[in-house]
């Protein structure tokens, strides 16, 4: 009789202590490793899978461009023979980015890593080898931190209630959420990413409570990983009280000035996520301004790229990175580990800063007077450009005014760096002057 009493309290409890887990999140990520994440300020986004062998959008075409029997049978065909992860990182090192984010499985389903926990994977196409496994590998080697996107929705797993496709179900979450605990539990455990991309948020099934279970459970495989804010039902651009994740995600545009809350722009070099034929493709200038708006915002900037079905990526994205690695290696002082401001970005100029040093990125290069108000109490001891001349300047009481030349350095965006006589990291924001 005390046993069967005993054992019903004991239930009871765990009952309650699972309800309370779920409604609070337990251990965060450290402070540290957040500000580690922002300091690499520049990722490239890969979304990849069998999709590529149509053009169409990962995802979100099945079941509409693409019919859902023969979207979902493309992993039969799915065969990129000159996939090479070395290569692939390599093109992300070029481009200077520090961080590599990989669709893992995305909206579709479909595994590019050989999960355990269904026959919907890499494993079961005639390629058969762990693309995850591989470019984590390939990373490692060339001291590029690997990244994995992972989706809290999955309109092919039968547990999961909503299928895109018109035909909903009650399914089981109970046991899709078992199943996605087991995949990240592999994913955690094989490739050790730095960081979890999550996505998907936004249906229904996918609760705020089964998010902070998930963020709980994550931190106890991995309390160093870096995870996004998409775990939660909070809205993806900027940090709540609803939030779950280190950090805000808004997505195809430059996130707003934030010296507080960490947050990275995903935003794509094409217009399609995945790889799409004759996608338009951002030019330089746009991409730069991107990249140095970003910063100039506090933020980090996820750029992405979609390979081709056969493993390759496009040429001209692969030139078009490059450009941009060309252009870091010689200003990329001005974007890594920066702290944005004092002067918020406009399509003038973005500005970041670090210890005795505010560099300008000069999106309108005229001849010219530029002027910034006077920092009070600070002096500057020079101005230059970056890997270029001296530029003149004038200080006043009141403000500096720069004279520009007629030829910049750099025809994309020059950079101008302003040495004070002290830190300049912590001086509050300000308005440029007209
Ligand atoms: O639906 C996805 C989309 O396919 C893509 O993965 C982007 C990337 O951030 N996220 C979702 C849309 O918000």
């Amino acid at each position: 009789m005390y046993k069967k009493l005993f054992s019903f309290i004991a239930f009871f409890v765990f009952l309650i202590a699972n309800a309370q887990q779920s409604s609070t999140i337990n251990v965060r990520t450290s402070k540290a490793q957040i500000d580690d994440f922002m300091d690499q300020r520049f990722g490239l986004f890969i979304h990849w899978g069998p999709v590529s062998l149509r053009g169409t959008e990962i995802g979100w075409s099945r079941s509409h461009q693409v019919n859902q029997v023969e979207y979902d049978s493309l992993y039969k065909e799915f065969n990129p023979v000159l996939f090479n992860a070395d290569n692939w990182v390599k093109t992300a090192k070029n481009a200077g980015v520090k961080y590599l984010t990989i669709t893992a499985k995305h909206h579709d389903g479909f595994c590019l890593w050989p999960s355990a926990t269904n026959n919907y994977t890499i494993q079961y196409t005639p390629f058969k080898k762990d693309i995850v496994g591989a470019l984590a590998m390939a990373c490692k080697k060339q001291g590029i931190k690997f990244c994995v996107y992972f989706t809290v929705l999955d309109w092919h797993d039968e547990n999961y209630p909503i299928h895109n496709n018109g035909k909903d179900t009650n399914g089981n979450m109970v046991e899709f959420v078992k199943t996605m605990k087991k995949q990240i539990q592999e994913i955690i455990s094989n490739y050790h990413p730095y960081m979890l991309w999550f996505d998907g948020n936004w249906e229904k099934p996918w609760t705020q409570e089964i998010g902070i279970d998930m963020y709980n459970y994550i931190k106890k495989l991995d309390p160093k990983v870096v995870i996004n804010n998409r775990l939660g039902k909070g809205t993806h651009k900027t940090m709540s009280e609803a939030s779950v994740g280190d950090y805000a995600t808004p997505e195809q545009e430059i996130g707003s000035f934030n010296l507080k809350d960490p947050w990275e722009s995903c935003i794509t070099i094409c217009n399609q996520w995945s790889w799409k034929p004759n996608d338009p493709m951002k030019s330089l200038k746009t991409c730069i301004q991107t990249l140095a708006s970003t910063a100039g915002g506090n933020g980090n900037l996820l750029f992405n790229i979609g390979p081709m079905s056969d493993g390759r990526i496009e040429q001209r994205q692969i030139t078009r990175l490059k450009e941009m690695g060309d252009w870091l290696k010689i200003y990329g002082e001005s974007i890594y580990g920066t702290r944005a401001g004092p002067f918020k970005p406009d399509s003038i100029l973005a500005s970041t800063r670090k210890r005795n040093t505010i560099y300008l990125q000069l999106f309108k290069m005229q001849s010219g007077d530029l002027k910034i108000p006077v920092i009070p109490g600070l002096k500057i001891l020079k101005a230059n450009f970056i890997k270029g001349d001296a530029v003149p300047f004038e200080q006043t009481n009141n403000n500096v005014v720069f004279d520009l030349p007629k030829k910049f350095p750099n025809a994309t965006c020059s950079v101008l760096a302003i040495e004070f006589n002290a830190d300049v990291t912590t001086v509050s924001i300000l308005e440029k002057l007209k």
